[in-house]
């Protein structure tokens, strides 16, 4: 039998944890696990047979971090470990049958360990040719390909499609969230989930860093947006620390009952993660063997998604953003010739605080490379905003382009009734997923009738269903055309618009204000057009969100028919009214990330937002009126805590940390550009290092700068640097200052080890420290020669020791 076949009939058991099995038979903590399909053969086959005797159908090939990366420096290649692991399991389910005769083994995949660009350096395609490796060594021995312990979605998708591309195997994705239900990402998982429904994965699930009942929390609005199997496997519980190891607190037996909650639920299959053991599994395999499985159900969802955020179609109607389109734009066409990104940027950024749901993207332009704009253009707006975008192009090159490496699931604009439109457009729809939208027109163009547009939505959705495109995952525009040359043109479109609702069941969009195109005072005939289109079942409107007309439309439709629950957004909003040309600052937002910018001028903004250029931009026209200083200590600082305490209250996450860092940075090097000074004269030589752990170096960087500034030379060491690296450049260069800099309360005890180290091996050197972790009382503790909490401090004290000495 194969294993969706199994999946189909009843309860699929998976293994439990191999990690903490090996550890216990003395697998060190930096230790390949995968290496051991070689050295430790046998210990393998003991874990993989003990589980398979626990009952379980599935077990995963000794696989988990084969990756080039994680090999590198490794006798060992890739293939040679995955052969390894399934001859392993090759041999474990030919010694031990499982209640369905033999049982299936899983090409174990996890995530490659590194972050993407712009956080860390690993590309799109550096990890799809990663796990395509580890795919085509292992497709021909696997059952399955379980792509696990997933966080970033990015990865998810990234790995999803080398399963799909390079093997015909099902595929299954099960991610991991923190204890808050939200991936690395800072969405909830329902963001991955409507991804990887569109890439036509065939399980999805929750696996790893979370207990069953932690797990058992979210797992119904898990199960409430997805429409595929589901597969659980918790850990024994939340891991506490004993003696350095370790320990998970949930036994055998309620690990089995709390997994039988998950089947109640609607859960198709159960394993288990770090912690269990073949007794957590038997036990789960005896209890929950017994319990009915609820069937999966389809949820009809119409979902799109960015890597954070998801946007559900046909329930309440959507604003599209129409602003970055080049049509008519004579700034937006400079830009995009100039591959000026950032103003693009900026202009996501506006109408996110405008209420946008979801972003058009569209760079068509004549004698533009569309494909490489458009992919560009993707990637750019996708680091700024955490809406939706909706792809908007003709050039399937462009749409592929772009398809690719967008993060999430994405609205496609378009394919039409035209055959040859479809077989370009559904297969890419198929490969990467995403709602579509379908326009009615075809060969003979634009029917005059909305029976002739309704007979082309049929036919786009029966076409794409050969592609196992659902109706869910289409959008019908019905097509405005102008009034100025024929005035039934309204009404046929929107006859149509509420016939494909009602007769087809399928959603709908429209690009609104053609309907005025050769008129006066467009936008009173758009926004009139606009409220009768959401009465005729409107799902989304390809709108200029900074209209105030159409704004107002929208809200006042979504007040009176009860899609503004207690009126709050009518309230809050016209209490104050917005106009299309308000400068960006200037916007009263709707966006949490602004509001935490509040009081701070632009750069501190732009850093709360994540957009270096821009931060670098504003930086720039400040230093014309402001002393450098003035604006770490106004701007620079204060938008790096406020991240800091958003970080901590878990309204901000490491990805947007990390943005804003960035910015920071942008604005910081023109700051140090600016400040540095024609002085020749060395007044003295400092080194200065952010200690052992820590990678906070902003600081540690102001105050390198300022030193510069002051005539002294800087020997930087960089951060995350060993204590003896410092004693050894200080000997070597015969040091007299050392600056060491730490951030966090964990690594004070490095810096301790370093000032110890300094001081026992050159009790001449003076140490001087700082760094927000740190307080006057900590450094007199470690014996620090000074502390100062900024950055000015550190140029007074080098002042005074270059002074006494010379
Ligand atoms: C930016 C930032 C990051 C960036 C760092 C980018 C970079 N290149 O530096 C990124 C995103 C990478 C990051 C990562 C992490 N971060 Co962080 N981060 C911050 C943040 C928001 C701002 C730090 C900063 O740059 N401040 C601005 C500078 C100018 O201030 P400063 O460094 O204190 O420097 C001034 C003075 O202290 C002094 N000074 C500094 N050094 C020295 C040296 C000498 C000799 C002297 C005299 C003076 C001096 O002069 C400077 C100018 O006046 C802080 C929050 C905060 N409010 O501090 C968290 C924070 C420091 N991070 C934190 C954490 C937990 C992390 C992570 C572990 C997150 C994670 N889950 O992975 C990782 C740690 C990675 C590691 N191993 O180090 C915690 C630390 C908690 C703690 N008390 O231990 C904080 C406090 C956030 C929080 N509230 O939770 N982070």
């Amino acid at each position: 039998m194969k294993f969706l076949e199994a999946l189909n009939k009843q309860t699929i058991f998976f293994d439990g944890a191999m990690g903490t099995q090996l550890m216990e038979q003395g697998l060190q903590l930096g230790d390949i696990p995968e290496t051991w399909n070689i050295l430790h053969p046998e210990k393998i086959l003991r874990v993989h047979e003990n589980y398979l005797a626990a009952g379980a159908h599935v077990i995963q090939a000794n696989t988990f971090g084969v990756n080039r990366y994680k090999l590198e420096g490794t006798p060992y290649t890739v293939a040679d470990l995955v052969s390894a692991a399934f001859d392993l399991t090759d041999q474990a389910l030919k010694d031990v049958p499982t209640d369905l005769g033999r049982g299936f083994a899983a090409l174990d995949i996890g995530s490659i360990g590194k972050l993407f660009k712009p956080l860390g350096d690993l590309t799109f395609e550096d990890a799809y040719e990663t796990f395509s490796e580890i795919v085509q060594a292992g497709k021909d021995r696997a059952d399955l390909i379980l792509i696990e312990t997933m966080s970033d979605p990015y990865e998810m998708k990234a790995a999803a499609l080398a399963a799909r591309q390079n093997s015909d195997l099902p595929v299954v994705v099960t991610m991991t969230v923190g204890e808050d239900g939200r991936l690395f990402s800072g969405g909830k998982p329902e963001c991955a989930v409507a991804m990887l429904e569109g890439l036509q994965v065939d399980v999805v699930g929750l696996n790893c860093s979370l207990g069953p009942e932690e797990m058992l929390r979210i797992m119904p609005e898990f199960l409430a947006c997805c429409s595929l199997p589901v597969l659980v496997s918790p850990n024994a519980g939340l891991p506490t620390i004993v003696d350095g190891r370790a320990v998970y607190g949930i036994g055998p037996h309620r690990f089995a009952l709390l997994q039988n909650k998950m089947l109640e639920l609607g859960v198709q299959a159960l394993g288990g993660c770090c912690g269990t053991t073949p007794s957590h599994i038997r036990e789960m395999v005896r209890i929950c063997s017994l319990t009915p499985r609820l069937p999966v159900t389809e949820k009809n969802l119409t979902l799109v998604a960015s890597s954070s955020r998801v946007v559900a179609l046909r329930k309440a109607p959507k604003i599209i953003g129409e602003r970055l389109n080049p049509t008519g734009k004579k700034k937006l066409k400079t830009a995009l010739k100039e591959k000026n990104f950032s103003y693009l940027q900026q202009e996501a950024l506006k109408q996110e605080k405008q209420g946008a749901d979801i972003l058009d993207v569209n760079v068509g332009l004549p004698g533009i490379d569309e494909a490489w704009t458009m992919k560009t253009a993707v990637q750019r707006i996708q680091q700024v905003t955490s809406l939706p975008l909706q792809i908007d192009t003709s050039s399937p090159e462009a749409m592929e382009a772009a398809l690719r490496i967008y993060n999430g699931k994405p609205l496609i604009n378009s394919v039409s009734g035209k055959k040859e439109t479809m077989d370009q457009i559904f297969p890419l729809v198929k490969k990467y997923g995403g709602v579509v939208i379908g326009l009615t027109l075809d060969e003979n163009g634009i029917p005059d009738t909305a029976q002739g547009r309704v007979e082309i939505a049929k036919k786009i959705i029966q076409e794409a269903e050969k592609y196992g495109i659902r109706k869910k995952d289409i959008l019908i525009d019905t097509l405005t055309l102008t009034i100025s040359t024929g005035q039934e043109q309204a009404a046929i479109t929107l006859e149509a618009l509420s016939r494909v609702r009602d007769e087809l069941g399928a959603g709908t969009v429209l690009g609104v204000s053609n309907v005025s195109f050769g008129l006066p005072n467009r936008e009173w005939i758009n926004s009139s057009f606009f409220t009768l289109a959401l009465e005729h079942g409107l799902s989304a409107g390809i709108i200029n969100p900074g209209s105030e007309l159409m704004r107002r439309a929208y809200d006042l439709f979504c007040a009176l028919k009860g899609y503004d629950p207690k009126l709050t957004n009518y309230i809050e909003r016209y209490s104050e009214e917005i106009k299309s040309d308000t400068p960006l600052s200037a916007v009263k937002s709707t966006s949490q990330k602004s509001d935490l910018a509040a009081g701070l001028g632009a750069i501190g903004e732009m850093i709360l937002l994540g957009v270096e250029e821009s931060a670098a931009k504003e930086t720039e026209k400040a230093l014309k009126e402001r002393e450098a200083l003035q604006i770490i200590d106004e701007e620079l600082i204060p938008a790096l805590s406020r991240a800091g305490e958003a970080f901590e209250k878990g309204t901000f996450f490491l990805p947007q940390l990390l943005m804003s860092a960035a910015a920071a940075q942008a604005a910081f090097k023109v700051i140090r550009e600016q400040m540095k000074s024609g002085e020749t004269r060395v007044r003295g030589r400092v080194i200065l290092a952010t200690v052992q752990g820590d990678i906070h170096d902003i600081g540690k960087n102001i105050v390198k700068v300022l030193l510069e500034n002051y005539g002294f030379e800087v020997l930087d060491l960089g951060k995350d640097v060993p204590p003896e690296t410092v004693l050894e450049t200080a000997r070597r260069e015969n040091i007299r200052l050392v600056g060491l800099s730490a951030l966090m309360t964990t690594t004070i005890a490095n810096m301790r080890t370093t000032v110890e180290l300094l001081q026992r091996e050159l009790p001449d050197v003076k140490v001087m420290v700082g760094g927000a972790a740190l307080t006057e009382e900590y450094a007199r503790q470690m014996n620090a020669d000074f502390y100062s909490k900024d950055a000015m401090g550190a140029v007074h004290y080098a002042e005074q020791i270059f002074a006494e000495k010379a």
